[in-house]
């Protein structure tokens, strides 16, 4: 373990060895605090994100063929921040916090060029197991994305298999008043690096975006496979006869997603570029005049958060459990009078009909998910409410 300081050796090598022990959830095992991110699960949704103009420019496709690719080039380039930014701000891919049920966050980023205001709005829905439910909308160009997540972990080979449960519906307005929907699944992922105490993630296998007349299927590869790099994605857009599409031709792209990729069929030249500048979202507290409420992300989790910045790891492990501890007796006294914890944001439904219907389309498997339906209520630090 080259990377894991002297006093931790033995605590790292130890985390590791459990690890294939603890199969499904590993987001409440105790880990060595070099490996500590102060930020929390429900602050990564944010990544969907952190290139705003590219999320608006889905909007100004003329054509059914003109969207299809600029969904598929703002996703393709949300991949860099979700899976290497860690390593690139704090050295390696680190443990988030683990979210409270009910936890909050909230967030936006500013009006600029013409591309409009774009905000953000996530609820961790779940505590046992992980599941956090987001909203990202930018309203003055009819686009919302509305997803959940959940992750199913396993060892192998030395290595974390990360199943990631859990998809996005990404809903456009058209001008005309109707609207179109993709279907956004998540890939599997390879936590890698582990022996060393720096681990990177690689992306593995598919992922899908099934939606305006196109079936988009991704794949991943990592070092050893066709280009040999790391990083590498092969992107295919296939028309779909009578899904509301008229193109005939395939589109196919190829590159790495975490720098840039080219059209090799069906177009030519640059697709996407990742090398510029990200805009990291701006936190909006949730309560009257922007005030942070006790759920929300920041606020519960300020002091853990400046004890692992600061290398205070005796209060950051002190507040840790007293946030854990008061999250126990919400529970216990929940149960003692009968109540669950009610949802601010999202109302569980047991299965989505536009999962099923997009996925059978791609024969995506499983053939149904469960989902998190939006209240559509805003705070007002955030969006003033529709009458
Ligand atoms: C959704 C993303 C997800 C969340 C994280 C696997 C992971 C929790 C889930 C999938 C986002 O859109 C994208 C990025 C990173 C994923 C995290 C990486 C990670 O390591 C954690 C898991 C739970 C761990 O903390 C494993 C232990 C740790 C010591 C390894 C660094």
């Amino acid at each position: 373990g080259e990377a894991v300081p002297a006093a931790q050796r033995s605590s790292w090598t130890s985390f590791i060895k459990s690890l294939a022990s603890v199969s499904g959830d590993l987001s409440s095992m105790t880990a060595p605090p070099f490996i500590l991110s102060p930020v929390s699960l429900t602050e990564y949704p944010a990544y969907w994100c952190e290139r705003p103009e590219l999320f608006a420019q889905i909007a100004n496709g003329k054509t059914p063929e003109e969207r299809a690719i600029s969904v598929l080039k703002w996703f393709i380039s949300t991949l860099k921040g979700q899976y290497t930014s860690r390593n690139e701000g704090m050295g390696s891919e680190k443990k988030p916090l683990n979210p409270a049920l009910g936890e909050l966050f909230y967030g936006t980023w500013p009006d600029k060029n013409g591309r409009g205001k774009t905000d953000l709005l996530v609820e961790q829905v779940s505590h046992h197991p992980p599941i956090t439910a987001y909203v990202i909308e930018n309203e003055s160009k009819g686009l919302k994305l509305v997803g959940h997540n959940a992750q199913k972990t396993s060892f192998s080979a030395g290595s974390i298999i990360v199943k990631q449960i859990g998809h996005a519906v990404l809903t456009v307005k058209l001008p005309s008043g109707t609207k179109e929907e993709y279907l956004i699944t998540l890939p599997r992922l390879r936590i890698d690096g582990l022996w060393y105490g720096s681990p990177y993630i690689e992306v593995c296998d598919n992922s899908y975006i099934v939606g305006g007349g196109f079936v988009g299927v991704i794949e991943y590869k990592g070092k050893g496979y066709f280009s040999g790099k790391s990083h590498s994605f092969k992107a295919t857009l296939t028309p779909q006869p009578g899904m509301g599409g008229s193109a005939t031709k395939e589109i196919v792209v190829e590159g790495l997603w975490h720098q840039t990729s080219k059209f090799v069929h069906g177009g030519s030249g640059p697709f996407h570029d990742v090398s510029g500048p990200k805009e990291e979202v701006t936190a909006v507290g949730g309560e009257a005049a922007g005030a942070m409420g006790e759920m929300e992300t920041r606020k519960l989790w300020e002091l853990v958060a400046k004890g692992i910045r600061e290398g205070d790891f005796d209060t950051a492990s002190k507040e840790k459990t007293r946030i854990e501890n008061e999250m126990r007796q919400r529970r216990k006294d929940e149960a003692a009078n009968d109540t669950t914890w009610a949802l601010k944001h999202f109302t569980p439904l047991a299965s989505d009909p536009i999962y099923e219907n997009m996925g059978k389309i791609a024969k995506i498997a499983p053939p149904t998910e469960d989902t998190y339906v939006f209240l559509e209520n805003w705070p007002k630090s955030l969006k003033t409410q529709k009458p």
